[in-house]
């Protein structure tokens, strides 16, 4: 597993320099579920891809930005599921984005997803290792070398809420709910970024981030390989939980490597305030 978390490093550091030095603008590309692709969506792929294709425990990988999978080595355990630059469009205001990877072994269900990674390329460039029943936090300094900072862990209540999806689309127990915690005191913290949005919760102790399924989108917007599973087992492994409204998402399993499913990560007491929401 090692050997796949020094190509992440090695990818992270190459395209947290794409971001700050190459065009922001958007290709004339689509991906698989029919987004416009900003060359630093393609750049970053291609990076990934290339840092990986020299590692021999990988089989195998599923990029967001792709259609199908790729194979690599026949002999390779692992699979890996990502999302190259999740948000990317917030890199043309400045905003914090960030690279999103799930360790699989046989399949991209939840129950094999064996490790997950995020990358956050903010003020400053941090890495969220998922494994081994802990997470750590890991830090780039001026030399280009991530250091190991902490474990995170949450609080089993926050204070920060972090809703997901158009207001004029949830539907109503979703809206009350929400509406409820912030009349309980909750923060508003949104920027429309996956990773930094729950990156903050999980460094601020705790709260919720939901991306409900709507009216105009059921089944939610956040896909399960690339997105959802890694982040579900990252905040599990920091005490907390992750539900698509009645399951753990972790017990999913996607017909096809770019289904959504509705999510919810965050603290216990948010997340059993989300279970009672939604008729559990
Ligand atoms: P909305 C970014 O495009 C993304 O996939 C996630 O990073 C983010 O949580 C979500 O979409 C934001 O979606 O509908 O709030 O713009």
């Amino acid at each position: 597993m090692t050997e796949i978390f020094e190509a992440i490093k090695r990818s992270a550091i190459r395209i947290r320099y794409a971001i700050e030095n190459d065009d922001t603008g958007y290709s004339h590309n689509q991906n698989a579920t029919g987004d416009v692709q900003l060359k630093l969506d393609i750049k970053s792929d291609l990076i990934i891809e290339e840092e990986f294709s020299n590692v021999a425990t990988v089989k195998e990988l599923a990029s967001e930005e792709k259609e199908h999978v790729e194979r690599l080595n026949e002999s390779g355990k692992y699979l890996i599921g990502y999302d190259p630059l999740d948000g990317s469009s917030l890199a043309d205001v400045n905003l914090s984005v960030g690279s999103i990877f799930g360790i699989y072994e046989d399949d991209y269900s939840g129950k094999n997803l064996k490790a997950s990674v995020y990358v956050v390329y903010g003020p400053r460039v941090e890495m969220v290792i998922g494994y081994d029943n802990r997470v750590e936090l890991h830090r780039l300094d001026a030399e280009h070398v991530f250091h190991f900072i902490q474990l995170i862990n949450l609080d089993q209540k926050g204070k920060l809420n972090s809703p997901g999806g158009t207001q004029k689309n949830w539907e109503c127990h979703h809206k009350e709910m929400i509406d409820g915690i912030f009349a309980d005191g909750y923060r508003l913290r949104y920027s429309g970024g996956m990773v930094p949005d729950l990156h903050q919760i999980l460094l601020k102790g705790g709260g919720l981030f939901s991306y409900p399924g709507t009216s105009d989108n059921p089944k939610g917007k956040l896909r399960m390989t690339f997105e959802v599973f890694p982040f579900a087992q990252i905040y599990e492994l920091a005490g907390g939980q992750a539900i698509d409204g009645h399951r753990r998402l972790l017990e999913l399993s996607p017909a096809h490597i770019h289904d959504t499913t509705p999510c919810f990560f965050g603290s216990n007491e948010e997340i059993e305030r989300v279970k009672s929401c939604y008729g559990n």
